[in-house]
């Protein structure tokens, strides 16, 4: 496990790689984020795109996972793993002294002494604003509170910020941008408003909701001021128009809108500090907020001060206590979740006495791919994928709301389903070309050979109906309004999907201000919270496209009223 480092110390010294040579400075200089190590690292082997190697089949220095920290595989004093195979399975990928397995996430061990004892310490560092987790939500609300002149610093848990924001696939909800008027789409506030309702089975917050229609089309703007492309412009299941905006090209939105909000947090001298656990929200006595408690990875735990504290530290699709506590019918489905979504921001707002609103609403996406954890994006629908079932039938309307697709999947006989296609969507698509990289695509250049190599027996009939259909504008068998292509472009692709963890629609309770709310539905000074760990925007079952908006949305609400607070006190 030593290998790395023991090459690098016999190749020019331990402070080849660090600051001071003698172990006690050494860890006098370590900070979580390690920036001088990674530097180093650079230093001597270049840059990500320096390293980039056209010749290999994956190549992980250009992954989607962006430039994150090289020490997030490339550990020196234990083994080195391949963070990549947390989701996937690259056994055939080699790394110099690992032996690739799949890196386990560090969540630290959460010690109730250690934290009191960071307590009566007392802080170490005063801010005004604390963010905790560097998903979109967390990113939007440092950078805004930021901007509205407050000292601010996010704290972020993983090796590299992202979490499942950074695995979007799809894209953010908005109406009335000048993309939708581009293409000349009619589209209302209360249309989105309505459509948002309608897939939550009317159990969302109505005010929430009415905020996020109404801010959705400046989210977009906000993204696009700090320098992202959000022109493409699809449908998702359950809108009646298409309001979900991505980056032209057909690239998925997550690592764009990700990458967008690295580096503006970056030119704005905010510090992320990864590899860095909050594991406690301090009160003061009279339940304001005193700060935080960190875990750092190589700092220990220590309490950091501050006036407001934003939650953004995502769901909880991948704690499999959570999921069996919650949703125990959904214990042993796979998950399309990064492995941070571990619902700390739960367990963390319950402790001090926040109410939590529809906690156990979890929603399963349709079209997980088969025995992965690797999301078949709803948008492969949205452009006009079918789905059939394993004899090759039409079995629902593919565009109906997801807890439907899903229910309607499990009650089919083999439980799973395929997703049909032709060339034409893989040229509107460049995602796809990622799915059959991974050699999840069957393809073929004909139908019927399609149909031969799946064991769908039926698919050349279905084929023929839904092409006739397509035609005349109207899906006799299940009302589909949008069919956007036929299948008439070889070759043919089928993809095998599955249902599977997706999203947690519930979570800490917030009024409109993003104000967290206690057991009394009074606020909670100082503390606000966004994104995936706040319940209320979604209902029943979010629809595609509103997580991303409502991240951008509630995060830039909570950022601005955490420093407000912060000044006003
Ligand atoms: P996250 O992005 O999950 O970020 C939370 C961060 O907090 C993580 O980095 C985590 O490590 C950190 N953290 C957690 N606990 C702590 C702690 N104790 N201390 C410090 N840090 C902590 N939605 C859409 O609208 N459109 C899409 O196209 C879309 N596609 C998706 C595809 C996939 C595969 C998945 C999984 C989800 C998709 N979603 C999509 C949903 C959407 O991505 C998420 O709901 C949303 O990004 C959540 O953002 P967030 O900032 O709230 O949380
Ligand atoms: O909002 C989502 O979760 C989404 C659009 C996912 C996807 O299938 O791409």
């Amino acid at each position: 496990g030593q290998a790395l480092a023991k090459f690098h110390a016999e190749m020019g010294g331990c402070d080849s790689c660090h600051v001071g040579e003698k172990i006690k400075d050494i860890k006098a200089n370590l900070t979580d984020s390690q920036t001088h190590e990674n530097a180093q690292c650079q230093d001597c082997h270049g840059s990500y795109q320096e390293l980039a190697n056209d010749e290999l089949e994956f190549d992980p220095h250009t992954s989607h996972l962006g430039e994150i920290n090289c020490t997030s595989c490339h550990v020196g004093h234990s083994k080195p793993e391949l963070t990549c195979n947390r989701c996937h399975s690259f056994d055939d990928m080699e790394m110099p002294f690992a032996d690739s397995k799949e890196k386990k996430a560090w969540n630290g061990d959460w010690n109730q002494k250690k934290i009191q004892k960071a307590i009566d310490k007392g802080p170490v560092e005063t801010v005004d604003v604390i963010v905790v987790g560097g998903g979109s939500a967390g990113f939007n609300a440092a950078i805004s509170a930021k901007e509205a002149g407050a000292n601010v610093v996010l704290f972020e848990k993983n090796e590299y910020t992202g979490g499942n924001s950074m695995l979007a696939a799809g894209g953010i909800n908005a109406v009335g941008t000048p993309q939708q008027k581009a293409k000349g789409i009619e589209d209302s506030v209360e249309w989105y408003a309505e459509d948002a309702m309608k897939g939550g089975r009317y159990q969302n917050d109505p005010k929430l909701v009415q905020i996020l229609s109404e801010r959705s089309a400046d989210a977009v703007k906000w993204l696009e001021d700090l320098g992202a492309n959000m022109d493409d412009l699809k449908r998702s299941g359950g809108a009646r128009v298409e309001r979900t905006h991505r980056p032209s090209g057909g690239h998925s939105v997550g690592p764009h809108i990700i990458d967008t909000l690295r580096k503006a947090a970056e030119q704005r001298d905010i510090p992320v500090r990864v590899n860095s656990r909050v594991e406690k929200i301090v009160l003061n006595d009279d339940k304001s907020i005193a700060g935080v408690v960190v875990h750092g990875r190589h700092s220990g735990y220590n309490m950091i001060a501050a006036d407001s504290v934003v939650l953004a530290t995502g769901g909880y699709g991948m704690n499999k206590e959570m999921i069996a506590y919650y949703r125990p019918t959904f214990a042993d489905m796979t998950s399309s979740n990064n492995v941070t979504a571990t619902g700390d921001g739960i367990t963390l707002a319950k402790e001090i006495g926040a109410s939590m609103t529809d906690i156990d609403w979890v929603q399963a996406h349709p079209t997980i791919g088969k025995d992965s954890r690797i999301l078949v994006s709803e948008t492969v629908r949205g452009v006009g994928a079918i789905m059939v079932n394993t004899d090759g039938q039409r079995f629902i309307n593919e565009l109906t709301t997801r807890d439907r697709a899903s229910d309607a999947i499990l009650k089919t006989e083999a439980q799973w389903a395929w997703l049909v296609f032709d060339e034409q969507l893989v040229e509107k698509k460049k995602m796809v070309r990622g799915y059959d990289h991974l050699g999840m695509l069957s393809k073929s250049d004909t139908i019927k050979g399609l149909a031969e190599i799946t064991g769908m027996k039926d698919l050349v009939k279905t084929a023929t109906d839904y092409n006739q259909y397509q035609a005349n504008g109207k899906d006799d068998a299940f009302g589909r309004e949008d069919m956007p292509l036929n299948l008439s472009k070889p070759p043919y692709y089928a993809v095998r999907v599955q249902p599977g963890i997706h999203h947690v629609m519930g979570g800490v309770a917030v009024d409109t201000d993003a104000n967290v709310l206690n057991l009394q539905s009074w606020k909670m000074d100082g503390l606000y919270a966004a994104g995936e760990v706040t319940g209320g925007v979604h209902g029943y079952n979010r629809l595609g496209g509103n997580a991303i908006a409502d991240t951008v949305v509630f995060g830039r609400i909570a950022g601005e009223n955490a420093a407000k607070f912060a000044k006003e006190k």
